[in-house]
């Protein structure tokens, strides 16, 4: 039957980058084959090896020698926002400061003014060509914040559009919930009111909805200090959700151990990471997001200690930061080129940080980022001789085929 027969496909003459656990490197195999059973990899190795009963009924694809990697992971976005910025970045490129753009209307308040504005129809409708965009890269899970709404009602407005987009498009959506991003103007500065109602408001409401897989926060003297960042996290555990952080981007306030001291999933950003906060990472699991796309717009100079993180074994992901203010960027392929020109982080290291660590960053690793057998079958088919050229080019997309749960 043609139903059934869709259920199991093969694609042989495959070159396979694995990324599996624990293996070194990419984990490659030459010659491979992988088999996809109702969403799932069933198997995954050398088509040699592959069990004949395998290719029975099942639908064939010849790969033609193509390199297949898992389906590319965005574990950091912002990309449910409403208008852009690009005044602001013309005012930037003339001279202008921080003081004379916010008094121009823009800033990230000018972003929580457009959201405030946007129905919720209309702003799935103004994020779905960003989401099109890492598509289109062979990206298959995609983690989306809120944190332009700052107060209930546009929170969760944010956070059932970014839900929606899984309707719209074949793809996994992590929703995150970041009230403590900024704080609303109606607080009149009042940082400790608006962080009770982050803390007693919002997060018992959006956890008995349903609406956040996590939370996180923003660890800066320009947004909140690491004593209501740690309010916040506490009411997230108490309301059964992981956290996690934008820590030490662009000061060190100790935000990289405040993360792993709440056995965050992971700390983003860390330009100004130190030892401490690396070995408390390290020592917690938490993984070390790399947003070098933020680094680049904003043309930081600090960069994040790489090094320090490799030798402490803590784990590097890569990805966009996909927003309006600070890393207008919809693409991972270019997030993991300026991560090895820019971080120095090696091919194999950014080709893991989009799919297995990035994986691990949203707490999904048991579901997705490698090639392993019962994890989904996501998988991006590319037009390429060899791995390194998916980091190497610049503006260039050699995506041959999506897959997304098997199909
Ligand atoms: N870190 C950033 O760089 C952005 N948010 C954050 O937590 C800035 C977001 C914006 O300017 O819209
Ligand atoms: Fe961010």
């Amino acid at each position: 039957m043609a139903a059934q027969a869709a259920e199991r496909r093969v694609w042989r003459n495959a070159r396979l980058a694995t990324l599996a656990e624990g293996a070194p490197g990419l984990a490659i195999v030459e010659r491979g084959a992988l088999a996809a059973e109702s969403g799932r990899i069933a198997y995954v190795g050398p088509e040699s090896e592959a069990p004949a009963a395998m290719l029975d009924g099942a639908e064939i694809v010849n790969c033609e020698g193509r390199w297949i990697t898992p389906g590319l992971i965005d574990c950091h976005t912002h990309l449910v926002h409403a208008g852009d910025r690009a005044r602001e970045f013309e005012l930037r490129l003339a001279g202008a400061s921080y003081e004379e753009i916010a008094r121009a209307g823009g800033g990230i308040l000018s972003s929580v003014k457009a959201l405030r504005a946007a129905s919720e129809e209309n702003l799935v409708k103004e994020s779905l060509p960003r989401l099109d965009a890492l598509i289109k890269e062979g990206a298959t899970t995609i983690e989306i914040k809120s944190g332009y709404g700052l107060d209930l009602a546009n929170e969760t407005k944010s956070l059932r559009a970014a839900r929606k987009l899984a309707d719209e498009r074949p793809v996994a959506i992590c929703a995150t919930f970041l009230g403590a991003h900024a704080l609303p103007p109606e607080m009149d500065g009042d940082k400790g009111r608006y962080i009770e109602s982050v803390a007693d408001e919002m997060i018992p409401a959006i956890a008995r909805a349903g609406l956040a897989d996590s939370v996180d926060g923003f660890c800066e003297s320009i947004a909140f200090s690491p004593d209501e960042i740690a309010r916040v996290f506490a009411a997230a555990k108490a309301h059964g959700l992981p956290v996690k952080l934008h820590a030490d981007q662009l000061s060190n306030l100790g935000g990289a151990a405040l993360a792993a001291r709440f056995g965050a999933l992971s700390a983003d950003h860390l330009e100004y990471a130190d030892e401490a906060g690396a070995a408390a990472m390290a020592a917690a699991g938490t993984v070390a997001v790399m947003l070098p796309g933020a680094y680049y717009f904003i043309r930081e100079t600090q960069r994040p200690p790489i090094e320090l993180f490799r030798r402490r074994g803590v784990k590097m992901a890569v990805a966009t930061d996909c927003n309006p203010g600070t890393s207008p960027l919809t693409s991972l392929l270019l997030a993991m080129n300026l991560a090895a020109t820019l971080f120095r982080m090696n091919v194999e290291e950014c080709i893991a940080g989009v799919t297995r660590e990035a994986a691990r960053a949203l707490g999904l690793q048991a579901e997705t980022g490698t090639l392993e057998p019962g994890k989904r079958a996501d998988l991006a088919i590319w037009d390429i001789e060899r791995p390194a050229e998916l980091v190497y080019r610049l503006g260039f997309n050699p995506l041959h085929a999506r897959v997304w749960r098997g199909q």
